[in-house]
């Protein structure tokens, strides 16, 4: 079935068997203090504040049946995916891999990993563990997404001018259309994630396209 959302910067127009939520990275690690974006010197209240707004989304994806897909930023234990220039990054006392308040720090399996709780996955829900920004870099996404048919998706979780916003620019390259839900998207820094919409609607959904998630959830009820 074919429906219009009203959309920056026009309408985008869903086939929504084909479409798709991909929630990103509303895992402890950013979202709570001792996590790797507090060890890096940011405050995650902005973030933590799209909690009820993701959780919005995630229902009426749920409610409609269509697949949902979570990612979460992290390591294997033996960090042998997370090159030396992205470990080299931040704050000396805390780097990726040390112990930290939440285990250590994006490592798979440990307590700053696990999405929170009030967005917990669901059974048959799908979970990509990825390690790099983006959530097509080393990841299975693509292949999962051609195999559930998706083609078109809606785009929620942090930071978006960071994970949220390269996964997008990777999922324009391979030819998916993607409307982010632009209040349940956050960034440390609200100016970043200003500018980050304008971005990706300029130049004619040049990335993909923005809307509020009750628009988008009322054209698809
Ligand atoms: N630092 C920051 O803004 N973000 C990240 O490191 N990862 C994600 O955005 N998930």
């Amino acid at each position: 079935m074919t429906r219009r959302i009203p959309a920056e910067p026009f309408p985008f127009v869903v086939d929504t068997a084909a479409l798709g939520l991909v929630v990103i990275d509303m895992q402890r690690d950013f979202l709570e203090a001792g996590g790797f974006g507090s060890s890096l010197g940011n405050d995650t209240r902005p973030l933590r504040a799209i909690i009820p707004t993701v959780r919005r989304l995630l229902d009426g994806f749920r409610v409609l049946g269509r697949p949902v897909i979570h990612t979460r930023e992290c390591h294997r234990p033996d960090l042998s995916d997370c090159p030396g220039a992205k470990r080299s990054r931040g704050r000396p006392c805390l780097r990726i891999g040390d112990l930290g308040p939440l285990g250590r720090v994006l490592v798979a399996g440990e307590p700053g990993s696990e999405i929170v709780p009030e967005l917990a996955p669901r059974p048959g829900e799908s979970v990509i563990d990825k390690p790099g920004k983006g959530a097509f870099c080393r990841t299975g996404l693509d292949d999962l997404l051609r195999r559930l048919g998706v083609r078109q998706l809606v785009v929620a979780g942090v930071t978006t001018e960071v994970c949220v916003q390269t996964t997008m620019r990777e999922a324009n390259d391979r030819g998916y259309e993607c409307l982010l839900a632009a209040d349940a998207t956050a960034s440390y820094v609200p100016g970043f994630k200003t500018a980050t919409l304008s971005m990706i609607t300029a130049q004619g959904a040049i990335v993909g396209w923005t809307a509020l998630t009750g628009t988008i959830l009322g054209a698809l009820q």
